[in-house]
This record gives C-alpha cells, structure tokens and sequence, in this order.
C-alpha cells in the first residue's frame, strides 16, 4: 500500500508565501506532502482529475488554498469524501472575500475552513495532521510533544519577559 500523504493544492503560485506554513508543519511531523498549483476556474478538468487520482492513490486529506473568489476548497470537496480543509488567501477585500467563499458551503459538502492566510495555513498543517494521528499512536505522540514544545517556549518568552521588566525597576 502506498504511503498516506497530504495534498496541498493552490489557485495561483502567488498564494505559496501564505501556504507555506502548511507544507513546512507537516514535513516537520514527518508527513508526506504533495504540492500542486491547480485552479477551479483556470484549470477545472485537471483539478478534477487530480483529485480523483491523488484519492485513489491514498491521500488523507486535502488542503486547498485560493484568493478572491475562492472555489478551490469547494470544487474539491465536491469530489471526495476526504476530508477538505481551505485556507482563504489574503489577495483581495483582507482575505473576507476568500474567507466567505471558502467557508460558507452548502450542507453536505463540507469544507473545514482556517483563519485568513499564514496562520491558517499553519492550522490546516496541524488540523490534516489530528485527522491522520486519528489512526496513528506515533503521529498522535508527536502533535503531544509539539504542543508540549510549544507551551514552553511561551513560557520561555514570560520569563524574559518577566526579567525585562524586573530590570527596569
Ligand atoms: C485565485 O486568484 C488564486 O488562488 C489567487 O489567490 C488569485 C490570484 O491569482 P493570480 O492572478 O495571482 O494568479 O484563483
């Protein structure tokens, strides 16, 4: 059986600098990531058979990523019965336009959608990863530890923090 993996797929290479966080959270859980820059309204056949390929060959979850209108998250879901997360890019309106497209869809055709941007593209690398870990102790042990890391590096940051202002009296 193949490896599980992500796919993250993109309206435009101009929305990469914000979907960079996805890819670099889920390499660094050691998740194997695929990245595609396909359209659902440039490009609607090859994003279609993209999605049914990359399904059948084992893909876990989809993480789509588009600016102003943004179908891409939709379009894909619209194919699979794999989870779809959308990340709204900031191109436009401040992202709400993105954001509105992406999120507000019809029942039945889900759509998990994140914050505007990097840090949603940080949590659709996170939110892939708690679906996978769901029948995966070692990847769950992982998202654990990470978060552990986390907490202590603000704790980290109180401390200097703290010292900072002890200093100054
Ligand atoms: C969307 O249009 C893309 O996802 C991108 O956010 C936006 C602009 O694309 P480019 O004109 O920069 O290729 O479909």
């Amino acid at each position: 059986m193949s490896q599980p993996f992500v796919a993250i797929l993109m309206g435009s290479d101009s929305d990469f600098p914000q979907v960079e966080p996805a890819v670099d959270t889920l390499r660094k859980l050691g998740i194997a990531v695929e990245v595609k820059v396909t359209s659902a309204h440039r490009t609607p056949e090859i994003t279609h058979a993209y999605v049914k390929d990359a399904d059948q060959r084992g893909c876990s979850v989809f993480i789509c990523a588009a600016g102003m209108a943004a179908h891409l998250a939709g379009a894909v879901s619209a194919n699979t019965v794999k989870p779809v997360i959308g990340i709204p890019i900031d191109v436009t309106l401040n992202g709400l336009d993105a954001l509105l497209s992406t999120v507000m869809m019809p029942g039945g055709i889900p759509v998990a959608t994140v914050a505007i941007g990097k840090a949603g593209a940080k949590n659709a690398g996170y939110l892939a990863a708690q679906m996978m870990a769901l029948a995966d102790p070692a990847l769950a042990k992982k998202l654990k530890e990470d978060r552990a890391a986390n907490a202590r590096q603000v704790q980290e940051k109180d401390a200097a923090l703290q010292a900072r202002l002890a200093a100054k009296g």
